[in-house]
């Protein structure tokens, strides 16, 4: 390694002890673009990377709410405002029991290059709290969002700070946080983004993250001389997310074997479509976070406690969450004979699988270029709201391709060497320069 990155990451360390998820998310970045930091004199007497990793402000609360039995419970709520140099903070607020400052600093942290790549104007944060939904009702989840939002509205605005959904944030709790954030500040404001069609929420919004990442894996191919008519496909998780993709790759010809849930995954060979593709919605609505009950619905087989990468597939889009997939998954599915990885969920690899990837020339793209799609289209509601217009499917779809062509091109522009393309640093690369020079041209802030 670099000695310079060495010095770096150590600084960061001793700053942030202890966030391990966050490290990882910018030790990938501040890999990617050093040889562009290092020849831009501008940037290191600016100290732009130093600034960018220190997030502008970090909000965290107490959130007291009561369940149906009338006892106190009490979660903590935060919201990381990280980088408005391109726009309003945007970004999801994601409701699991995993969550602690160091995920939503790495999250706010990557959302600030996927954003820049999406060509719209949104800086990066990201939001949640520690609470799930798991076994709870929806008056619960209500009550919850409620005093959520009770908190978070003195931050936020539509032009401040957009937040949106992310794992445990659907429609229905964008609902419930938006009507909160009304009833307190009396405006129908675009200050939050995924809501329902018929309240200010966007066309193929709830798609668009599915929808963009397939279309993203299409020119992906496209550089490969191949098309996803044909292909078979392992995709991970059972939520919105992967809802989306496989809607996509059954329209364009692609068949997929797998999904997956905390509890193992679902392997089945007859492929997952019609019928099958909206029952993972009643999965996801159920508040039980389990995929077990497909199998028995449509029998499929079952595989408890395992992951799907030991499935053999020609494409697998990782769509559930973090570190999902490690170098011997990576080396699983290679040897099966995969030849595509497209990272959905975000920084859905370990480490050593991206850097597995990449030493061996495989085609593979990272979270941040593959899934912009889902914050893209935020950032065109937010558009509709600020005229208080609404596009059409056909124009917002249009929109949504245009910004993966432009995302794949930026990737192509920033990481092609020779004939093979690294999206990895395509993506870093692309992501940063837009950021790196509008905090510059914004002076000392
Ligand atoms: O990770 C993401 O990009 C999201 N969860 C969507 C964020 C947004 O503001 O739509």
């Amino acid at each position: 390694m670099n000695a310079g990155i060495d010095i770096f990451m150590e600084g960061l360390k001793a700053r942030t002890p202890g966030e391990a998820e966050f490290h990882q998310a910018v030790l990938e970045v501040v890999e990617s673009v050093w040889d562009v930091y290092d020849a831009n004199p501008r940037y290191k007497q600016a100290k732009i990377l130093e600034r960018m990793v220190e997030p502008e402000r970090t909000i965290m609360f107490r959130v007291p709410w009561s369940n149906d039995k009338g006892e106190v419970e009490i979660n903590r709520g935060y919201r990381v405002e990280f980088n408005s140099a391109l726009g309003p903070y945007k970004g999801g607020l994601r409701f699991h029991k995993s969550v602690t400052l160091s995920i939503l600093k790495f999250l706010g942290f990557e959302q600030t290059f996927k954003n820049s790549l999406t060509t719209l104007p949104m800086g990066g944060g990201k939001g949640g709290s520690d609470f799930s939904a798991k076994g709870r009702s929806d008056n619960e989840i209500m009550r919850f969002c409620q005093s959520f939002m009770t908190e978070l509205f003195r931050h936020i605005g539509p032009n401040t700070d957009v937040p949106a959904g992310d794992i445990g944030v659907g429609g229905r709790e964008i609902g419930f946080l938006f009507g909160q954030y009304k009833r307190i500040r009396n405006e129908f404001t675009g200050v939050l983004t995924g809501k329902g069609l018929g309240w200010g929420g966007s066309l193929i919004r709830p798609e668009a993250t599915g929808f963009g990442a397939v279309y993203f894996v299409e020119h992906m191919l496209k550089e490969m001389g191949k098309e996803v008519k044909g292909k078979t496909f392992a995709v991970s998780g059972f939520g919105n997310v992967a809802w989306g993709a496989i809607t996509k790759i059954n329209e364009l010809g692609g068949k997929v074997v797998t999904i997956s849930g905390p509890d193992g995954y679902i392997y089945d060979p007859a492929g997952i479509s019609g019928r099958k593709v909206e029952y993972l919605l009643e999965l996801r609505e159920s508040n039980n976070d389990v995929v077990a009950p497909y199998a028995e619905e449509f029998g499929a087989k079952f595989f408890p406690d395992a992951k799907p990468w030991e499935t053999k597939v020609d494409i697998a889009m990782p769509c559930a969450t973090q570190n999902e997939l490690n170098e011997a998954d990576a080396r699983k599915l290679i040897s099966n004979g995969c030849f595509l990885v497209a990272e959905v969920s975000n920084m859905g690899c370990t480490s050593d699988a991206v850097n597995y990837f990449v030493n061996n020339k495989f085609t593979f793209a990272p979270g941040k270029a593959v899934n912009a799609g889902g914050v893209a289209v935020s950032g065109l509601e937010m558009s509709q709201n600020s005229m208080r217009y609404n596009w059409t499917t056909e124009e917002v779809d249009k929109r949504l391709h245009l910004i993966m062509q432009d995302i794949h091109d930026t990737c192509t522009k920033h990481g092609k060497a020779g004939n093979y393309i690294n999206y990895v640093k395509g993506a870093n690369v692309g992501g940063f320069v837009k950021v790196a020079e509008a905090m510059l041209a914004q002076g000392l802030v």
